[in-house]
């Protein structure tokens, strides 16, 4: 088939495509792609076919038709037609990660990437932080990036509170949040930022003022020492009002800071007056006399001879000792 004859062909093809799909006329830019192609076509048909092909259909897009033209064989025409339209399906040229879409284009493609990376196969993580951006501290991260905020601080732009206070951050207190912080109102018995550190209440002066200071998680104990009440063992007990009987005959219960003491009646003596005194003891009675002691009383017995100088009579009285 001479060139002529060929170009002839092709445009009645055309034609003949164009009047099945309805259309009468070639446009005058359609007729001169086939002319302008025509005249590259300039070393004879079988070279243009198979020599030629890769520019007039590869570089160039060309329909299933032209390419059935050049291979006159259904299964290469369509193994061809596959491998130029269909690289995404054929290949998976573009990173499976930063890819958002692969395009298929004429015997090429092209990845459309994710935001985050970029690429001709979207395979290259976008340094943000290296461009401007916003971050107090700008961390990069494969296919993002982070702000490390300060402390209190969270969001993307680290200006947003953290409210601490929603994860109970004061163990053993009330937790009031801040603008960047927090603050802790402790509990009795608890100190520290966080209110986790028991207060050795013992360490500190007059906890037990008269008792033994016992430490506890949160708390303490005061042990008092007798006579002292109270939670710091601070308080006087009230022996002579708490107690029936401290103080035996008739000797008057006296109270004192931390203890009592028992006013005793004549002739009686002890810490509870029970114990009766003995006058005789006084040594009261003249020599040579016997002496004999009763309740609050003594009596001196002379011999028949008599005492001594000042008594010579039995002798009886009561004194107080
Ligand atoms: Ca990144
Ligand atoms: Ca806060
Ligand atoms: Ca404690
Ligand atoms: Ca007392």
């Amino acid at each position: 088939m001479s060139k002529g004859v060929f170009v002839f062909a092709l445009i009645i093809a055309y034609v003949g495509s164009t009047l099945a799909a309805g259309g009468v006329f070639v446009s005058k830019e359609e007729a001169s792609n086939y002319l302008t192609r025509e005249k590259r076509a300039n070393s004879g048909f079988e070279e243009f076919a198979k020599g030629n092909f890769e520019q007039e259909c590869v570089e160039e897009i060309c329909n299933y038709e032209e390419l059935r033209e050049v291979y006159e064989n259904t299964a290469q025409t369509n193994a061809k037609w596959d491998e130029l339209t269909r690289q995404c399906e054929n290949m998976s040229p573009c990173n499976d990660i930063g890819t958002d879409t692969c395009q298929n284009l004429w015997s090429s493609y092209a990845c459309h990437c994710h935001a985050g990376y970029t690429g001709v196969h979207c395979e290259t993580d976008i340094d943000e932080c290296a461009g401007e951006h916003e971050c107090v501290n700008c961390v990069n991260t494969v296919g993002s990036y982070t702000c490390a905020c300060d402390q209190g601080y969270e969001g993307d732009f680290c200006t947003e509170d953290v409210n601490e206070c929603d994860n109970d951050v004061c163990e053993n207190g009330d937790c009031f949040n801040t603008d960047g912080s927090y603050i802790c109102l402790c509990d009795a018995g608890y100190q520290g930022t966080n209110c986790s550190q028991d207060i050795d209440e013992c360490q500190q002066n007059e906890t037990c003022v008269h008792g033994i200071c016992i430490n506890g998680i949160g708390t303490y104990d005061c042990v008092c020492s007798t006579g002292y009440e109270g939670d710091t063992c601070n308080d006087d007990i009230n022996e002579c009002e708490n107690f029936d009987n401290l103080c035996q005959n008739e000797g008057e219960c006296v109270n004192d800071v931390g203890s009592y003491h028992c006013a005793c009646a004549s002739g009686y003596t002890g810490s509870d007056c029970s114990q009766d005194v003995n006058e005789c003891d006084l040594n009261l009675c003249p020599e040579g006399s016997q002496c004999e002691h009763g309740a609050n009383s003594y009596t001196c017995f002379c011999p028949d001879e008599g005492c001594g100088a000042s008594v010579d009579t039995q002798l009886q009285q009561a004194v107080d000792p």
